[in-house]
Order: structure tokens, then sequence, then C-alpha cells
């Protein structure tokens, strides 16, 4: 255990490691793409090196939604499915929380990721071609669904996954009315830019319980409070179609759901090809292929 995380050039956002938490500055660029090589023009990508997230109001119709939807509720009845391990359910009940590698279990779902509305914004923002590191639908059904605390993806994702550097970028899509009341994507505008190098040892397995509820790997309250302090709390809502995109060092997080209406997203996460993934930088193991990608294939 070192005493304060330093970084060094063998891992630019040390955590995980030292008996106290830490604010770091961020060394990488945010956006690495210009206007000229998509779909996202000059203004958002400046608010979007600002604010590390970009909203898209109507970026899938009513009837691609529709779509969406109903295979959201077959995936949910299908059997094979509850029982794969891809498939994580609700702390304490048996509501499906997340299913994980979405575009790989649905051909619905897989469409979203070489729909240029979508891999064209995430290639133009990361400047390179891209690979998919994650996908998931996030069910967060009525009553049931709990809440996602504050984290940054990207502490998670370098220490137990091993990414090197902040060049991978999420995009949320709504797929049922994000109201302000059901739980919905809250971000820290502003808080990219800011590495909270967190205290607290990786252990086996951790992702048994950190896709239920994770805890190592979560800001201490007082550096929250700082980030907090420094740059508020957006909330976004938005109608089933809409998506916002965000930085994968956010931080970000959202509220349980004891309304009756589900806030169901579908999530991809993707990775520049220049950043592949390496050794954990602060876990034993590596997480299983479902939730961290091996296979480094652009897509297409
Ligand atoms: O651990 C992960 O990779 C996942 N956990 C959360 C709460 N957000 C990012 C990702 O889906
Ligand atoms: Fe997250």
């Amino acid at each position: 255990m070192i005493e304060h995380p330093t970084p060094g050039p063998g891992d630019l956002y040390p955590t995980r490691k030292a008996g106290e938490p830490a604010l770091l500055y961020r060394t990488d660029p945010v956006v690495y793409g210009g206007p000229d090589d998509g779909p996202i023009d000059a203004d958002t990508l400046a608010s979007f090196d600002e604010t590390g997230f970009l909203s898209v109001e109507e970026l899938l119709g009513p009837e691609e939604i529709e779509r969406y939807r109903a295979e959201l509720r077959r995936l949910s009845e299908d059997e094979a499915i509850l029982g794969d391990e891809r498939t994580v359910t609700e702390r304490g009940s048996q509501e499906i929380r997340s299913i994980f590698e979405v575009h790989k279990v649905s051909d619905v779902f897989a469409e979203l990721v070489t729909d240029p509305r979508v891999v064209g914004r995430a290639r133009q923002l990361l400047g390179s071609d891209v690979y998919v590191h994650q996908s998931r639908v996030n069910y967060k059904p009525g009553f049931k669904g709990k809440d996602f605390y504050w984290h940054s993806d990207f502490e998670t994702w370098h220490a137990e996954d091993g990414m090197p550097r902040m060049r991978a970028v999420s995009i949320s899509i709504a797929l049922t009315e994000n109201f302000v009341h059901n739980g919905g994507l809250m971000i820290m505008p502003g808080s990219h830019r800011t590495f909270v190098s967190c205290v607290g040892e990786t252990p086996d397995d951790h992702y048994k319980d950190s896709l239920r509820g994770q805890e190592i790997g979560t800001p201490d309250p007082d550096s929250l409070s700082i980030l907090a302090d420094k740059h508020g709390i957006d909330l976004f809502t938005g109608s089933a179609g809409s998506a916002t995109m965000f930085d994968c060092n956010c931080m970000h997080g959202s509220n349980g759901n004891i309304t009756p209406f589900p806030r169901s997203n579908v999530f991809i996460v993707f990775n520049s090809v220049e950043n592949t993934c390496e050794k954990p930088f602060a876990a034993p193991s590596h997480r299983p292929e479902f939730i961290a990608a091996r296979d480094f294939t652009p897509v297409g």
C-alpha cells in the first residue's frame, strides 16, 4: 500500500493503491477529433470538451424505439437470457438490473453499434477507429430499480480492465421516458477533468458484487462534495429515443426508481483502438470478456 497515489509513466491514474484518496488532474485530451470528422458540430464539440457530455434530442425515431422496446420485453421473458451469466439481477429481488454484451445477445441491439448516428459520433470524439468495450441494457424497473452510486466508469475500466488512457465514450439511449422522478442519469458537468483516486483494494471476482452495487472504486464523500460544489449536478431527462454521450471519466450515478415507470436505457461503450486494454492497473485479474471486451476489432 503506497501513501500517496503518485502518477507515473507506467500508470497516469493510480487508484485503489494508496491509503488515502486524491484528486488528480486529467492529462489526456477530451475531444480527439474535429468538426469535419463526423456529425457533431463545432459548438457541440466545444461544449463536450467543457462539460464531458452531449445530448441528442431524437437520435432514434418512434418506430425504431418501438422495435427496441419490443426487444427489451422479449429479452426479459427469455428463460435462456434469465439464466445467462451476462444477466445481472437487482439486489434483493429477481428483477433484471442489466444485461451485458447486449449487442451480441440481440441482433436488434447489434444494429445500434454500426449505426452511423452512433458510431460516427464515437469515432469523431475519439479521433480514431473504435471497438465496443462493453454494452448493456439497464432496465431500472418500476418500484424495484435500485441506484447506481456515484462513480467514474474510467476508474473501474482502468483499475479492473486495464484501460490505459481516457479515450473512451459511452452513449446512453433512452428506451423509456426518462422523467425527473424515475431514476435518471445524473452527471457532474466538468468532473471529467478530475480523476478521483479511490482507496480500497479490488477483491477477487469483484464484478459479481460491483455490478449489483459498487463500493470499491467509488469516491469518498469529501471528494464527491468537492466535485459537486465545484460543478453542480445535471439530471438527464428525455423522451424515449433521446441520447446522452458522456466521457469515460464523468462523475455520474442514478437514483433508485420507486415510481411505476421503468427507466430503461441501452448503453454502448466505445474505446479507441489506440487505447486497447492491457493488464489491470489495480486488480488481481481481468474481468470476463462480456464486461470488458478483449477482441479489439474495430467496428466496421
Ligand atoms: O463496472 C462497469 O464496467 C459498469 N458499471 C457501472 C456502474 N457503470 C459502467 C459500467 O457499466
Ligand atoms: Fe457508469
